[in-house]
């Protein structure tokens, strides 16, 4: 098995990478240079026709691409320990806030990204308008995101730590690259940053 992926900052590839770290797994990842282009070669593009990363590579050839599939797939070989959840209502919970973070956070920051960064104005055609809108939508999740996390609990779904928060750190980190900074009063989305950011798979 090896995972097709891009160094940081990439958010995507690097979950897969914290969720390996997590489990204690390794496996070798060979890079797919996104700023030479390579991810939309007809050669990854037979690995995944959205031409993206992260993908798996399973040892008969199939592929798994979607870096919250590829997780699921490594949790079913790998259960301990859960990072989806233990239960009925965990597991829940979990799928709850990774589409959350996911919809509420990753999207905007994507738009701003693809849509009024500099680094990607040579890839398509930017509406920076639309992509600068993003910008107050991405601070105004994070301020959502923060007054869940001031009830206490110390993960995002919950008493564990998980792909919730792995699909969140890598987000906030990205964010932060291209610019969108958590906001100075979001205290408790900062100090559950500094919780995750202290685990070793941060370093991922
Ligand atoms: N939903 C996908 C998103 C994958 C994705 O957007 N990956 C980025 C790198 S972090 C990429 O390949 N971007 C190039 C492109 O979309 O053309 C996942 O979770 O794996």
């Amino acid at each position: 098995m090896k995972l097709y992926g891009e160094a940081n900052p990439a958010p995507n590839p690097r979950r897969v990478r914290m969720f390996l770290a997590e489990k204690g797994v390794d496996l070798p990842e060979i890079r797919v240079a996104l700023r030479k282009g390579e991810h939309k070669t007809a050669e990854h593009k037979a690995r995944n026709s959205l031409g993206q990363v992260p993908v798996l590579e399973l040892d008969d050839g199939q592929t798994i691409s979607e870096s919250v599939a590829i997780c699921r797939y490594l949790e079913a070989l790998h259960p301990t320990p859960p990072m989806f959840g233990s239960c009925a209502l965990t597991q829940a919970q979990v799928d709850m806030w990774v589409r959350r973070i996911e919809f509420q956070i990753m999207s905007p920051v994507a738009m701003y990204w693809r849509h009024a960064h500099p680094l990607t104005a040579s890839l398509l055609a930017q509406n920076n308008d639309f992509g600068e809108s993003n910008k107050p939508i991405v601070g105004k999740s994070m301020l959502w995101l923060d007054r869940e996390l001031a009830d206490g609990r110390p993960w995002i779904a919950g008493e564990a730590y998980g792909m919730a928060d792995i699909v969140a750190l890598t987000t906030i980190d990205f964010a932060g690259f291209i610019g969108l900074e958590v906001p100075d009063e979001a205290s408790a989305l900062k100090a559950w940053r500094d919780r995750a950011s202290a685990r070793p798979s941060a370093a991922a």
